[in-house]
């Protein structure tokens, strides 16, 4: 084959993957939302639809802003812009509104529609930007309702900032594993090892019956600690300062804490493009600066050298374990002089770069670190959203190489015949693995496609 036939192959297959892509994004298009899975996932998610916002700002950047604005009309009164809004007409999920009862217990919740009272990484504010970006280079038709978004995401991070950080660490708490978005992952099995589960009202789990193989969800007794943490918060009424006394789990969170950094930043640019106070340029740089000494201070190991998350109802004592949120610190600009060995360790032995691996992607846990499985719900396989997030910063701090060696593998793998745009891939086989026609994997390979030409 010639190389000018292989190079017309390539870009014809990418093509293919491209319009299979977009039909997954319409097809799970609820109008001014987007389901992150056909069934696993009915309702809003929160950072899914960022990442969401991010595919489909390529093809229809007015859809793309829908999807954030429908998300931030469920912003609470205090900032926090919840994990999930549900949807009134899928009732097929559990925990439902019922169960959280956020309006119930909270003057902040909204109740129409109701969401949840947790949050994810706020992932938002790379969304609004990259859609800024987009719409400047065609003819600023979107300027006017970025500027009606720019005070909701300046409120959440606000909220992170202090909410969120009460002691000041430049570090964000978490108060339930479904909090960091990895929810399963070993990094939480030593704290919750540690929450005594009370009387949790009886319940029936529906995520099983939609994924046929129940090893690749949690397991019953992890299901019971998440409800019974539930509980915990809804007695707390979801507020930050009874949580921070009397809640049985609370961890600053390394990656949750970097995507921050990386949102400030973004936030900054978009601020500064729709001119706004260069007070609040400051505030931003100021969280940002704040979280770089953060991680640097009590999250960076140099033994593991990895980002651990702290323990707080341990006295902040680190959590040893191997994830792929240990190599968060590639995503706060100017980390240390240390993000050249973090680049390397993303694409090394222990990562990017496993000699099991059928391709080069970051697995959500290092093979053999405790707690590891290989086919389990964040204990093993790889999660395309979170390759993009480090694909991604690699690109904006110049190792191109590197990025684009993750990009490859990345794309290797969702070429693959069976791959369907899968929740998560095993990483010896590529296996899909959870649903499949999973939003936020279609939304990063249309970007990782269209990087090509960038
Ligand atoms: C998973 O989380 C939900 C709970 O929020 C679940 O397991 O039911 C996680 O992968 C999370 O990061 C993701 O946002 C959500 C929807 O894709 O699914």
């Amino acid at each position: 084959m010639t190389t000018q036939n292989a190079s017309t192959n390539v870009t014809s297959a990418l093509g293919k993957l491209q319009t299979a892509a977009l039909r997954v994004l319409r097809g799970n298009d609820l109008g001014r939302s987007t389901k992150p899975a056909p069934q696993l996932y009915p309702h809003q998610w929160s950072w899914d639809s960022a990442f969401i916002a991010i595919g489909l700002a390529y093809h229809d950047l007015d859809r793309a802003l829908v999807e954030l604005e429908t998300l931030f009309q469920s912003q609470w009164k205090d900032g926090r812009v919840p994990h999930i809004v549900f949807n009134p007409d899928a009732v097929d999920y559990f925990p439902g509104p019922q169960r959280w009862a956020c309006s119930d217990v909270s003057d902040a919740a909204p109740s129409d529609p109701h969401t949840s009272g947790l949050i994810q990484p706020p992932v938002h504010a790379l969304a609004a930007w990259r859609i800024c970006e987009l719409d400047i280079a065609s003819g600023e038709k979107l300027q006017s309702r970025l500027r009606d978004l720019y005070p909701k995401l300046m409120s959440w991070h606000r909220y992170l900032a202090t909410g969120r950080d009460p002691e000041g660490m430049g570090l964000v708490s978490i108060y339930h594993p479904w909090e960091s978005g990895t929810d399963n992952s070993p990094r939480w099995d030593v704290p919750l090892s540690a929450v005594k589960v009370g009387e949790i009202p009886l319940y029936t789990r529906r995520d099983t019956k939609h994924v046929a193989d129940a090893s690749e969800r949690p397991t019953q007794a992890e299901y019971d600690r998440y409800l019974w943490l539930v509980e915990c918060l809804k007695k707390c009424r979801y507020e930050d300062e009874r949580i921070n006394k009397d809640h049985p789990f609370i961890i600053k969170d390394a990656l949750m804490s970097a995507i921050f950094a990386a949102a400030n930043r973004a936030l900054q640019r978009l601020s500064s493009h729709l001119g706004m106070p260069d007070s609040d340029r400051k505030q931003l740089q100021s969280w940002e600066e704040r979280t770089r000494q953060g991680i640097s201070k009590h999250s960076w190991d140099e033994k593991t050298r990895l980002a651990l998350d702290n323990d707080m109802r341990q006295g902040g004592t680190k959590i040893v374990v191997s994830t792929c949120a240990g190599l968060c610190p590639i995503l706060i600009p100017e980390f240390n002089d240390g993000l050249a060995t973090i680049c390397e360790r993303i694409m090394g032995g222990d990562f990017a770069g496993h000699q099991g691996f059928k391709f080069a992607v970051v697995p959500s846990t290092t093979p053999g670190t405790p707690g590891y499985k290989e086919r389990a719900y964040w204990r093993g396989p790889s999660w395309p959203v979170i390759n993009w997030l480090y694909w991604h910063a690699m690109r904006e701090h110049g190792f191109t190489r590197q990025a684009e060696r993750l990009r490859q593998g990345n794309l290797d793998l969702l070429l693959e015949p069976e791959a369907k745009f899968g929740e998560y891939f095993q990483c010896s086989s590529g296996q899909q693995l959870g649903s499949a026609d999973q939003s936020w994997t279609a939304a990063v390979a249309i970007d990782w496609i269209e990087s090509r030409s960038r």
